[in-house]
């Protein structure tokens, strides 16, 4: 019988973090960027609990949003990555509205807490989960978390 792989995509808006929060994640990730800007994907995998997850992270400037549409194709999951020091913007609002839509499940990571610890305001009941990608705390808690949503 095949195994069962799972497909995550880490949506957020420009520079919140998304293409560090994978990097952390996973040994080595293939990444589509221009001066340190993700201007297609970066794709990345990894193992938890015997599961082999596929990550896929999104360009966040609006520019390459067409990218969105061809990644999310066939989604398990989602992570929104915010800037907590920036708070909720409506791009991401944007991408909630859409995955509840499609009743896709989903976690926010409230990353760079470095910068700013304060609680982030989000208007809907959702799982947020305190990180900095940068160092790597938070996010394999916030993957187990989003993973037992789908089992
Ligand atoms: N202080 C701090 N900086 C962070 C953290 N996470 C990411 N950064 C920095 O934020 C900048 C953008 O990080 P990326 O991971 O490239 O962000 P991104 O969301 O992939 O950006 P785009 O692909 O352009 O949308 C980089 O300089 C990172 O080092 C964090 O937790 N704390
Ligand atoms: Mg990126």
């Amino acid at each position: 019988m095949k195994k069962k792989e799972t497909k995550v995509v880490i949506f957020g808006d420009y520079d919140t973090g998304k293409t560090t929060t994978l990097e952390q994640l996973c040994d080595r990730i293939t990444k589509v960027e221009y001066n340190g800007t993700t201007v297609a994907l970066d794709y990345g995998n990894c193992m938890v609990g015997g599961e082999k997850i596929h990550l896929f992270a999104t360009p966040g400037h609006e520019r390459f949003k067409f990218m969105l549409e061809i990644i999310s194709h066939g989604l398990d999951a989602a992570v929104i990555v915010v800037d907590n020091s920036r708070g909720v913007t409506l791009a991401e609002k944007e991408i909630m509205t859409e995955l509840e839509e499609k009743n896709i499940p989903y976690v926010v990571f409230s990353n760079k807490q470095d910068l700013d610890d304060s609680e982030l305001e989000i208007d809907r009941e959702v799982e947020v989960i305190p990180t900095v990608a940068t160092e790597g705390t938070g996010l394999m808690k916030g993957l187990e978390i989003l993973l037992e949503k789908l089992n």
